[in-house]
């Protein structure tokens, strides 16, 4: 059997792979990969370890309908068409759990950072205007005991809500389909509706997964529900808010502030305006960019990819229908 690895990964999901008897092919040139050669490579091997930044769609899934499994490097699948995978019986897996802690710490990174308008201070030392102290000048604000609201409560909002009550006693409020007992249990987290969640969040972070139901979600009728003095984070995907809307929504000073580790679209234009706002903080989509992480990734996408192609349950399943009835 041969697995496709698209994009270089950590050794350790190679070594899994070899060592379970798969012939790997490891795409190893420093550029994505096209739509036409992501097919050509995977008609001629037998499972695929693909990434997020690739579109599983329609087109590719019907001209790769040979596919034993395809194995996502990715927690969020928002890339792929998992209604088509599932009808040509195609098992997809997902990399869950291994990156709550890395991406969590970046949500929490984004609002230390945010709050203290950290990168626009550090810009001002490196155009040379670090000169004397001002007493009122480019003031940040404090955190303790404010309300923390998290759209979208899983495994990686539960564990910025966790950081957020440790460090700074925050309330925490949640919007969710159904309720995080867990959260409910350990952090006295209430459930709320979206508009609460608008009006009451001193700090609104965004967990969710892209669907129809929550792109661009956060507009700018959004925006105009929440505290003055609030700040937006988004860790998740970019598609959540509507990136005018948000600039409006900061420009007329709606809310205080932002801390986005997602943008729409990825990459993000060098002459957005966002990042010459002192109160916005943006990195390049670094939640799950720590070795810890990237290894875990690799060690869940290789035993997807390995448990597929053996016809075997995948540990990380998306559609996990496809295979109940088979195995
Ligand atoms: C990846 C992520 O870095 O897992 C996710 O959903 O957003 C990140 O871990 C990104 O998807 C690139 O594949």
């Amino acid at each position: 059997m041969k697995v496709f690895v698209s994009r270089k990964i950590p050794e350790i999901g190679y070594q899994l792979l070899k060592e379970a008897g798969l012939e790997v092919t490891a795409w190893g040139d420093d550029r994505m990969l096209t739509k036409d050669e992501l097919i050509n490579y995977s008609l001629q091997h037998d499972g695929l370890i693909c990434m997020n930044g690739e579109r599983i769609d329609k087109e590719f899934l019907n001209a790769c309908k040979h596919l034993k499994v395809i194995s996502l490097y990715s927690v969020g699948y928002d890339n792929m068409d998992v209604a088509e995978a599932t009808r040509l019986n195609i098992p997809l897996g997902n990399t869950p759990d291994v990156l709550s802690d890395a991406t969590a710490d970046i949500a929490f990174t984004l609002l230390l950072m945010t709050s203290r308008k950290a990168i626009f201070h550090h810009k001002r030392i490196l155009n040379k205007q670090w000169d004397f102290f001002r007493p009122t000048a480019n003031l940040g604000i404090e955190l303790k005991n404010k309300t923390l609201g998290i759209f979208g409560l899983g495994r990686i909002g539960m564990e910025m809500a966790k950081r957020c009550k440790g460090a700074y006693d925050m309330k925490v409020i949640y919007h969710n389909r159904s309720e995080n007992k867990q959260a409910d249990e350990e952090l006295g987290a209430k459930k709320v509706s979206f508009d609460e969640l608008l009006a009451q969040s001193d700090i609104l972070s965004v967990h969710s997964a892209l669907t129809a139901e929550t792109k661009g979600i956060f507009n700018y009728t959004a925006f105009s529900k929440m505290k003055p003095a609030s700040i937006f984070i988004n860790t998740a995907r970019g598609g959540v808010h509507r990136e005018e809307d948000l600039i409006k929504a900061l420009n007329e000073k709606l809310i205080w502030g932002a801390g986005l580790d997602v943008t729409n679209p990825e990459p993000m234009n060098a002459d957005n305006p966002l990042l010459s706002m002192p109160n916005v903080s943006v990195l390049p989509h670094i939640g799950s960019a720590t070795e810890e992480a990237r290894n875990g990734m690799a060690r869940i996408a290789a035993e997807n990819a390995i448990a597929g192609l053996k016809g075997e349950k995948l540990p990380h399943p998306i559609n996990p229908e496809v295979q109940k009835n088979k195995i």
